[in-house]
């Protein structure tokens, strides 16, 4: 069958789920339907929306005292046919979650696609690795860094920061997601500077590191910055996704002109996410349908550090974008907010080695600046890799002993 089926979450205040679940199948699809003629009923079979699955689930006292109401708690299964909607993410989810996310304690965790939906769908042009072979980096998870404190501030200065996290030996320095066009750091400027500092420093050093530039500005003058980008040599670009929509993505990374890779930012998403009687599951939204859209790096709120997610949601995230998949390329996760060298073990023992260890303020805020902090994440993934504490590889290397003094370890927990 061609077709999406959605599961939803569902606090149910009439206590009849059934009655529920036939509803939206309906009022979704075709509208009312038994008073129809047997005809009119035969023409429109092909558009109607089926339950698939309903299951109650237990009790739960804290929900009721909450919503100050008994409600019937349950996961409903609804098959949605591809010949309602044409095949973008805007007529999906507008057909799976348009008015029904307005109605009552609904939220939308999955989305499954047929195969025939799928194909409509770019997925990451590059992916996971062809990130690895951008870089030649295939046997430890990447650290990113990110720019802090480039408002306000001039070329000299984006190129002298660029240079020193660069020294650090981090594998990318990625725009913060504030940092828009701008006169003194202007987009194409950004691009070139970047691509100058970097070649610099990889003949000093032989390090490749290689940087994102924020994609911003109005929506129908994306593809042509994008495209610019390219032109230039830009090495891949940051999206701030959610701030324009996914089909924009979508737009973006099926472009044969736009032959960079693309790193979503989950920016606004927590408007969309954190109820757990509304809105849309992270797992889906930051995991699949990033990944669907043509995300090939995927950034989201790591469970440890400032602005944490739940564990299993993180985790979640990760599944969607790493599984196995007959058609899309794996994108790359990453963890963020609040990093600091600490946490290596924990994020590697959650996600792996292909994820990226991704920092601002534990980068710059290191005592000896961005060289000492890049050299400290560096530091403390091999010594992960490696089989050994952080502390024991702190006795010979002074970077990530001065991490460890200011932010401390978070001990991994078997
Ligand atoms: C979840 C996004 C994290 C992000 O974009 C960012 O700028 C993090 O900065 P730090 O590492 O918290 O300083």
């Amino acid at each position: 069958m061609s077709q999406i089926i959605a599961t939803y979450l569902i606090h149910d205040r009439s206590h009849n789920l059934k009655k529920k679940a036939e509803g939206i199948a309906l009022g979704l699809t075709i509208g009312s339907w038994t008073d129809l003629p047997t005809l009119e009923q035969e023409q429109l079979m092909k558009h109607k929306g089926q339950v698939i699955s309903i299951e109650e689930l237990p009790k739960d006292e804290r929900v009721n005292t909450y919503l100050g109401k008994e409600v019937t708690k349950g996961k409903i299964k609804i098959a949605y046919p591809s010949a309602n909607f044409s095949l973008d993410l805007p007529a999906i989810l507008t057909t799976v979650f348009g008015k029904l996310s307005l109605d009552g304690e609904i939220k939308l965790l999955d989305l499954e696609f047929s195969e025939d939906v799928k194909a409509d769908f770019p997925g990451p042009k590059f992916g996971l690795e062809g990130i690895r072979g951008i870089l030649g980096v295939y046997d430890r998870p990447l650290v990113m860094s990110i720019f802090k404190g480039v408002i306000g501030r001039d070329l000299a200065y984006l190129r002298s920061q660029l240079r020193e996290q660069a020294l650090g030996g981090v594998d990318i320095i990625k725009d913060d997601e504030i940092l828009f066009d701008n006169e003194l750091t202007p987009f194409e400027q950004r691009v070139l500077a970047g691509k100058e500092v970097l070649e610099e420093v990889f003949a000093e050093t032989g390090h490749k590191a290689i940087y994102a530039v924020n994609l911003s500005g109005r929506t129908f003058e994306l593809k042509e910055k994008a495209k610019r980008a390219v032109e230039l040599g830009a090495d891949l670009v940051l999206f701030n996704v959610f701030a324009y929509g996914l089909d924009v993505l979508h737009s973006l990374a099926e472009d044969p002109e736009i032959t960079i890779p693309i790193m979503a930012h989950p920016a606004v998403s927590g408007a969309l996410t954190p109820s757990e009687f509304y809105g849309i599951d992270n797992q889906l939204l930051l995991g699949k349908l990033l990944r669907y859209a043509g995300a090939d790096l995927v950034l989201f709120p790591s469970p440890y550090g400032s602005v944490a997610l739940n564990r299993d949601e993180t985790l979640g995230i990760a599944d969607e974008l790493t599984k196995e998949d007959n058609r899309f390329k794996t994108a790359f996760p990453v963890p963020s907010a609040g990093i600091h060298p600490g946490l290596v073990p924990v994020l590697i023992q959650d996600f792996g080695k292909n994820s990226i260890i991704n920092a601002g303020g534990g980068v710059h805020g290191h005592p000896d600046g961005a060289v000492g902090g890049g050299k400290a994440f560096r530091a403390a993934v091999d010594a992960v890799l490696a089989g050994k504490t952080l502390q024991e590889a702190a006795q010979d290397n002074s970077y990530l002993q001065k991490a460890i003094e200011l932010w401390g370890i978070l001990e991994v927990k078997s």
